[in-house]
């Protein structure tokens, strides 16, 4: 089972584990860099930490459904300093969300151990920035771009186009001279996808297993969950336990959410279970 080199921090995948999320766009922890920010974003990343979470995913862009993009000085001035603080502070990895290869380099500059791109390293030069830094890469599956994903998505059969999409990515990686060892593989649930895609998804994770690469999983709060409960965000964590042991029982090895302490639980009795298996 493997351990993932986070820039110099292990990270420990013979056990599922969680990834906290860490948003600091404007909407959560106001925008400008200021101290306070700088310091309620450590503290919530304490926390996390404390509760369990093996890695923080600090992301700066909304990739929400109809979210804009943001340009890349705000997106490096929101979350750099939170990088460089958390990165020596912190016993565990921290990773950037970002599809920008110039907030890739900057961010592993700062200390960042894990590339988390949503774009799979599709935007221009994001292959051969993320190729140079040496840092692992999660691969996502998104169909289509933030702000129009979610128009009417269609798919044959999903499960093979997320898959035959992940192996495409991994192909252009290792070309790109990044190896499978340091990749990571996502089918990115909600982006470009109706709830009916999401389940099929979710019922089929194991087929995604054949790709040789640790499969994370973020269904944290997300719509899919909201519209089974019919739940706003902050109603959604049982709903969200639920969604994360069935991606454990079929091999996730990394689980993105936003309740740290309730996901590390869940998916400790659910590691527990199969081991014995
Ligand atoms: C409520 C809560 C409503 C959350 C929407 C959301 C993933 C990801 C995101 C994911 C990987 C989100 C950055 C979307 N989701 N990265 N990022 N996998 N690897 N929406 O599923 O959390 S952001």
């Amino acid at each position: 089972m493997p351990i993932l080199d986070c820039a110099g921090k292990p990270l420990d995948l013979s056990s599922p584990r969680v990834m906290g999320i860490l948003n600091v766009t404007p909407d959560s922890f106001s925008d400008g860099g200021d101290f306070l920010c700088l310091d309620a974003a450590l503290e919530q990343a304490r926390r996390m930490v404390e509760e369990g979470a093996a890695i923080i995913d600090v992301g700066g862009e909304s990739t929400r459904p109809g979210a804009r993009p943001v340009d890349e000085a705000q997106e490096l001035e929101r979350v750099i300093p939170v990088i460089e603080a958390m990165a020596s502070e912190l016993p565990v990895p921290v990773s950037i969300d970002t599809s920008k290869p110039g907030v890739m380099r900057a961010a592993v500059a700062a200390g960042a151990g894990l590339i988390n791109d949503v774009q799979a390293l599709r935007a221009p030069g994001a292959l051969e920035a993320a190729s140079g830094l040496g840092t692992p890469v999660c691969l996502m599956h998104m169909r289509g771009a933030p702000r129009t994903m979610q128009n009417a998505p269609a798919y044959i059969d999903v499960v093979a186009e997320v898959r035959d999409f992940l192996a495409g990515r991994i192909e252009c990686c290792i070309h790109a001279g990044i190896p499978r060892e340091r990749l990571l593989v996502d089918p990115g649930f909600g982006f470009g996808k109706t709830l009916e895609h999401n389940l099929a998804l979710l019922r089929n994770l194991r087929d995604l297993s054949g790709l040789g690469a640790p499969l994370l999983v973020g269904v944290s709060r997300k719509s899919m969950i909201g519209a089974l409960l019919d739940a706003p965000a902050d109603q959604r964590l049982y709903g969200s336990l639920a969604a994360a042991v069935l991606a454990v029982n079929q091999g996730a090895k990394i689980i993105r959410a936003h309740d740290v302490r309730p996901t590390a639980d869940a998916i400790t009795v659910a590691a527990a279970v199969l081991d014995g298996a």
